[in-house]
């Protein structure tokens, strides 16, 4: 088998330095629930927690930048993307991960890629990487979270359209942009599962 390229403790001391003490706080909380929902549902741990960890290492570079930095590396930038710059460090945060941390798995790279709107036909640890972020111990702001937590563990692919369907829900009420993908996924699982 392959030498894996990555190493979690490298990349934990690294994101020490690149997030803020909250971010970073989040980041071992997605670490953890990830790993957790890997078992639950047979995925690989490790890459849940490679995928985990390095989920939002782009997060606390600042939006002018990340604009930058995605022209200067040739990263495409949807309309949505550039007026609502925070959602590019899902997929700058993947090319990073594979540049900066040495990540070659294109599974650990799409969960990083599409943890924040989802797409259709997630793979499993997408869709892992996707609920850990919504559901791990620090986050108590959306609404429905005990039952998408349960969810995770028992029907992750009700999980996926419940967290979609309250993402909506949400950006509607206080008038965010949709990004288109997130519509698309949200249409696809309902498909699939409503
Ligand atoms: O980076 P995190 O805060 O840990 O989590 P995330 O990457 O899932 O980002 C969460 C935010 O993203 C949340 O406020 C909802 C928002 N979001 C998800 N899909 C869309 C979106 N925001 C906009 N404007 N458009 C979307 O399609
Ligand atoms: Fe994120
Ligand atoms: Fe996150």
């Amino acid at each position: 088998m392959k030498e894996k390229s990555y190493n979690l403790e490298k990349i934990l001391k690294k994101l020490k330095k690149e997030l803020d003490d909250d971010r970073y706080r989040h980041t071992l909380g997605v670490m953890y629930t990830a790993a957790a929902l890997a078992m639950c549902h047979d995925a690989d741990i490790e890459k849940a927690q490679a995928a985990g960890l390095l989920h939002d290492c782009a997060k606390c570079i600042p939006n002018d930048r990340k604009i930058k930095l995605c022209e200067k590396y040739g990263i495409r930038m949807t309309g949505v993307e550039k007026r609502a710059p925070f959602l590019l460090h899902a997929r700058l945060g993947a090319y990073l991960a594979k540049v900066q941390y040495g990540v070659d798995d294109p599974d650990i790279l799409g969960a990083i890629e599409w943890h924040t709107t989802g797409r259709p036909g997630m793979t499993l640890l997408e869709k892992i990487i996707f609920m850990a972020d919504y559901i791990e111990p620090m986050r108590w702001k959306a609404e429905n979270l005990p039952q998408i937590r349960k969810a995770a563990f028992t029907d992750l692919d009700r999980a996926v359209l419940m967290t979609l369907h309250d993402t909506l829900t949400y950006l509607e009420s206080k008038g965010g942009e949709v990004d288109d993908m997130t519509r698309t996924a949200y249409e696809y699982y309902v498909k699939e599962n409503g």
